[in-house]
């Protein structure tokens, strides 16, 4: 068992029943022209964390850990995507509309990519979700299950949306949750400040929340 420095206190890390998830570090989030941007968000503020997004799957890779990669997406016939979805708002474009990337937020278009620096490796499991919590609509419990995985930590963006969704959900079916901070991120920096404080409030209600040097000291 490792002990991660943690907030609001130690986490308990058990090697080989820890995956790491790495929720939705797409083009259509992080880059101009995709679905974040559509919905008028700067979008410039999320690359920051590329780096460090990276750091953490090099490390799970290097102790040949499982890692889970997320992509929001939606087929080509939006039959996945509900209706309250794609009318809400008034975005510049909508889903599955033709953007600079190919369609919004459709799985396959080049914008809903993830990241060519954090590409997944062979082996890896890649999600495609409909909805911002993983387990929705997906095997994710399954694969979980089927690997022996009960302690999960969490990477990607944005903090509040789809990864706070993810943590809830993953908290409920009794996993113990870690978000590594700076290696999440959102378009609204008080977002941030907030999810991470309500994750580890009342004694880690949600889970743990860490920095990626102090949990790479901890397990490297
Ligand atoms: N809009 C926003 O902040 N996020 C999303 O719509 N999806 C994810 O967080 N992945």
């Amino acid at each position: 068992m490792f002990v991660v420095p943690a907030e609001p206190f130690p986490y308990e890390l058990p090697p080989g029943r820890t995956a790491l998830v790495v929720i939705d570090m797409q083009r259509d989030f992080v880059e101009p022209g995709g679905f974040g941007e559509t919905l008028g968000n700067d979008v410039s503020l999320l690359a920051a964390i590329v780096p460090t997004v990276r750091a953490l799957l090099d490390l799970f890779r290097a102790k040949g850990w499982p890692i889970i990669h997320t992509r929001e997406s939606h087929s080509a016939d939006l039959a996945d995507c509900p209706p309250a979805k794609r009318n809400r708002g008034a975005p510049a474009l909508r889903i599955g509309d033709e953007g600079p990337m190919g369609r919004i937020l459709v799985r396959g278009e080049p914008g809903n990519d993830i990241l060519a620096a954090l590409a997944p490796l062979p082996g890896e499991i890649v999600l495609d979700k409909p909805g911002k919590g993983a387990f929705y609509a997906t095997a994710l419990g399954e694969i979980l299950r089927l690997k022996g995985i009960t302690h999960l930590v969490f990477a990607g963006v944005t903090t509040e949306v789809c990864v706070q969704t993810t943590m809830r959900e993953a908290n409920d079916r009794g996993y113990e949750c870690l978000l590594v901070e700076d290696a999440t991120e959102s378009y609204f920096p008080e977002f941030k400040a907030a999810t991470l404080a309500m994750i580890r409030a009342q004694g880690a209600i949600v889970g743990w929340t860490t920095d990626f040097n102090s949990l790479k000291q901890a397990i490297g």
